[in-house]
């Protein structure tokens, strides 16, 4: 059999089920095609991507410059390994710490090998630079955390899901309620030996849960006072997503499309993957100022596909797209219509609670328990009405479209949102 062979829907499902380990329970739909805000399954029907590969699409499907960039570059030389210098990784660090304003980027892959990274990079800093006993450095987290799936993230995960039967796990990590200033400082007066402070701007599995105002500001300052590293998680909230280049660029109202903005909080350590490729390609990255990644040493960390030459030139695509596009302003636009248009309608309908969200990373909140089935249910009524989504703990949909969205598209999107929550009975 051809692996090109055209599949229906039924035999692609039938087929990862036979041969594919089980460690997801997607929706049932399976895509073959991609462009822009839209994807189309085996069968031919278009949908609205409301999901964006968890914010890794925010460039949109398939765009032709990110493209264009990946292939050329993969006719020209795909791999040297870090052994050898390769002539675009340069250029793409120079740009990266220009766009987000830091000395330095350590290229990875995947979201979870950066934050490894970012946590490998902090525990040095503490025990060369703070002065921290040797295997004393801890870090702090936060409750309903969501890093990824290393052995050791998955250590200070509290998804007993995530974490069960994958143990011994890893120490060193102290655990606080999200959002609490009160704990934070608690933490910080009460542990010896902290090293860092590892935060979400926006827990994203956790339901899309957007902090207080002024909380990561001010817990960036009680880091400052005690020494201990901030290292901003921006995996998916970080370009473009949330409105701002960056969430930590916070209320920032620059119009600038060459400015990172001002930002409200400077992490000392930044963690990007995801839209960093625009999902072409796995491109991470750790970005912090020289007095930080300085201590990394030849030997220390690294990847043989970490800032491979196709990963760069698509960051570099990527990246631009991001500017040229401005998708950082029209993802705060498009965010401010969608909550305010899903406000007007929330109060009359009793299957909704709320809308929550910061520039295109959403959630509705249905008014059902964690383990009922509505809004799996949902999810499934908007797939035939043409648009996709996915539930996340029971009860929240996530909607996240890629930044790309037109005003018109957006409000056709709402239009079948609304329309499917009003047939569900
Ligand atoms: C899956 C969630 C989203 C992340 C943050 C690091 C990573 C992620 C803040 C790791 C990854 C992904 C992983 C993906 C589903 C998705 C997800 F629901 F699981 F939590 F987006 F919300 N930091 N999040 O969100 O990045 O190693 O995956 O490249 O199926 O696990 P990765």
């Amino acid at each position: 059999m051809s692996v090109l062979e055209k599949m229906t829907t039924k035999d692609a499902i039938a087929l990862e089920d036979q041969y594919g380990a089980h460690n997801y329970h997607p929706l049932p739909v399976v895509l073959s095609r991609g462009e822009g805000v839209f994807v189309w399954d085996a069968e031919g029907k278009k949908y609205y991507d409301f999901l964006s590969a968890y914010s890794a699409v925010n460039q949109g499907h398939c765009h032709p410059k990110i493209v264009g960039a990946m292939v050329n570059q993969a006719q020209t030389l795909t791999l040297t390994s870090r052994a050898f210098y390769n002539d675009v990784l340069g250029t793409f660090e120079k740009y990266a710490t220009e766009t987000f304003k830091f000395d330095k980027l350590l290229p990875m892959n995947t979201g979870a090998e950066a934050v490894e990274t970012a946590l490998k990079l902090c525990r040095k800093w503490a025990y060369e630079k703070k002065g921290i006993p040797e295997n004393e450095a801890k870090i702090i987290v936060c409750e309903n955390n969501f890093h990824g799936r290393t052995t050791t993230i998955i250590s200070f995960s509290n998804d007993p899901v995530a974490r069960k039967h994958f143990g011994p796990f890893t120490e060193g990590f102290i655990k606080i309620e999200y959002d609490n200033l009160r704990a934070l400082e608690n933490a910080l007066e009460h542990n010896t030996d902290v090293a860092g402070f590892l935060v979400e701007p926006i827990q994203g599995e956790a339901g899309v849960y957007v902090p207080s105002e002024g909380y990561l500001k001010k817990a960036r300052e009680l880091c400052e006072k005690h020494n201990v590293l901030f290292i901003a998680d921006e995996v998916q909230t970080g370009i473009a997503r949330t409105g701002r280049l960056l969430a930590t660029c916070g209320n920032c109202s620059c119009t600038d499309k060459h400015c990172s903005g001002t930002p409200e909080v400077k992490p000392d350590i930044l963690i990007l993957g995801k839209a960093l490729s625009g999902g072409a390609y796995p491109v991470s990255a750790v970005l912090a100022n020289d007095d930080i990644m300085e201590v990394i040493k030849p030997g220390n960390h690294g990847s043989t596909f970490g800032g491979n030459p196709i990963a760069a030139a698509v960051g570099i695509a990527a990246l631009d797209v991001v500017k040229d596009e401005e998708l950082a302003n029209n993802a705060y636009e498009l965010g401010e219509l969608f909550r305010s248009e899903l406000n007007k309608f929330i109060p009359r309908t009793p299957l909704v609670n709320a809308v929550r969200g910061k520039g295109l990373l959403n959630a509705i909140l249905i008014n059902d328990t964690e383990d009922s089935s509505t809004a799996w249910d949902i999810c499934m009524a908007l797939k035939e009405n043409g648009l996709l989504a996915k539930p996340t703990h029971g009860n929240i949909i996530r909607f996240a479209p890629p930044l790309i969205m037109t005003k018109d598209q957006l409000l056709d999107c709402i239009a079948i949102i609304i329309r499917t929550l009003q047939e569900f009975k």
